[in-house]
């Protein structure tokens, strides 16, 4: 049984004055496991067909490979590995690219998240080699990196490279990113800014991060000893609160576990800890896919009601009006797109940021065949000049010099993949050949400022 007052800290590898705190800082239902492992079972995505994608990084030997395998063990209800882990002291063990897939047990099918191992960032690294890790970070958040890739820390992935996804789907892209970090060691201010770095490019691509602290069996005595002393360990509340400080995520979105790394059997309150942290991250991941459909979702909306002949008399009163959606993530507006009503019908303005990835909505009526093959995308770069084609019934135009960049969505929505200044301008989805080639979406680059 747990002991309340046994909870005296001495850090293992760093003598601490610390002790124990009088209340704990962590609320932990240890008798809980089952209903968490009922959430997880139970859990169902934001569209079908949706995995979420829960991106790994942090320093190396802080243990990501081994809470794939932690998160692998607990929901299969037996210790099995299933990503190589660093046993030696070596630096960056994993060097390649992979996801993970974690299969239900006694079911053929797959629990709806993949996770996905990275290679870390090395302590004591040159600036040129941080800075490739962040650019690399960013293509994988961005899903442009394919599994087996093996990361090269002198140089980012190139664009021409065979393992670079040049169209990334939903599934490719990180709906998720999660710092690993070893709770047993200090972290040196280059390994901080370089998260700092990797974090600001998470919040620009509206990503939500989160971070796990990894070994609290070594970090302090008491919790070697006893797991659920982490409540009341003063020194590792203080370092999950420093390291919130340092790095701007919050507390609450900092979790302490510890991973199977050498032991044979499960461990109830091991359990609890681990599907504690991957049950938030997966709220916290499905809760950002969410409100990226509520900010999309009244474009759709919008659309569909002003069309419907019935709504004549309404979509008439709304003639000259101006909308305006934007996607805010703390605070900072990071995708905004207009709406006004003409006779000529609906336009709308979406505006982005170079490098973005932009979807373009296909007004189709409802009426209209289920699959893309009667729509074509038109793309006009100015008032007045002859419209070019970028989708024929449903397939990228090849001789386009954005082809490589554009893929079309099951909705037919056109994607365009790291847009460029050239790509602004006037798009038309045109459903069977003869329509209007007016443009109707406007895409509009925001300055980078
Ligand atoms: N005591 C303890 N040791 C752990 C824990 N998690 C991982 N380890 C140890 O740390 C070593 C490194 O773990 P890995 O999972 O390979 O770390 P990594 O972050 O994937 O490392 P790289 O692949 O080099 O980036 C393991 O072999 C274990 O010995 C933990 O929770 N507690
Ligand atoms: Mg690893």
């Amino acid at each position: 049984m747990f002991n309340r007052f046994a909870v005296g800290c001495q850090a293992s590898k760093r003598p601490s004055q610390h002790s124990y705190l009088p209340k704990p800082w962590l609320q932990i239902d240890w008798g809980d496991k089952s209903s968490k492992l009922e959430f997880l079972k139970g859990f169902q995505p934001q569209a079908e067909g949706q995995q979420l994608r829960i991106l790994l990084h942090g320093p190396s030997g802080a243990g990501k490979s081994s809470f794939i395998n932690s998160v692998n063990s607990v929901l299969q209800g037996k210790v099995i590995r299933i990503a190589p882990v660093n046993n030696a002291a070596q630096a960056s063990f994993t060097k390649k690219n992979t996801s993970y897939r974690i299969k239900k047990p006694n079911e053929e099918s797959f629990y709806p998240f993949v996770l996905n191992d990275t290679m870390s960032l090395k302590t004591n690294s040159s600036r040129r080699v941080r800075r490739v890790h962040v650019k690399d970070m960013k293509k994988a958040m961005k899903g442009h990196i394919k599994d087996d890739y093996t990361f090269n820390p002198e140089c980012s992935l190139s664009k021409s490279d065979g393992y670079y996804n040049t169209s990334p789907n939903a599934n490719d892209k990180a709906h998720i990113l999660v710092c690993v970090i070893d709770a047993t060691s200090e972290l040196r201010n280059d390994v901080i800014e370089t998260i700092q770095d990797i974090r600001d490019d998470a919040t620009d691509l509206g990503i939500p991060q989160v971070a796990i602290f990894t070994k609290i069996d070594e970090a302090c005595a008491k919790t070697k000893k006893e797991i659920r002393n982490v409540c009341r360990s003063k020194l590792l509340h203080d370092r999950v609160q420093d390291f919130s400080e340092k790095s701007g995520i919050p507390e609450n979105d900092i979790f302490t576990i510890k991973n199977y790394y050498m032991e044979k059997d499960l461990d109830t309150n091991v359990d609890v800890l681990i599907l504690n942290a991957l049950k938030r991250i997966m709220e916290i991941g499905n809760e950002s896919q969410q409100k990226l459909k509520r900010a999309v979702a009244p474009v759709e909306e919008f659309i569909i009601s002003i069309t419907d002949q019935e709504m004549m008399p309404f979509y008439l009163s709304f003639i000259n009006t101006k909308y305006t959606c934007q996607f805010v993530t703390e605070n900072s507006v990071k995708v905004e797109a207009h709406y006004s009503a003409g006779f000529k019908g609906i336009r709308v303005h979406i505006y982005h940021r170079a490098g973005d990835d932009a979807v373009l909505p296909c007004n189709r009526p409802s009426s209209s065949s289920s699959s893309c093959s009667t729509v074509n995308w038109l793309y006009r770069i100015a008032e007045g000049l002859n419209p070019q084609q970028e989708v024929q019934r449903g397939n990228v135009v090849q001789s386009s010099s954005k082809a490589a960049r554009l893929s079309v969505d099951n909705d037919c929505s056109l994607i365009i993949n790291n847009i460029t200044a050239e790509d602004a301008g006037g798009y038309r989805c045109q459903i069977e050949d003869g329509g209007s080639s007016d443009p109707d979406v406007y895409l509009n680059l925001l300055s980078s400022e």
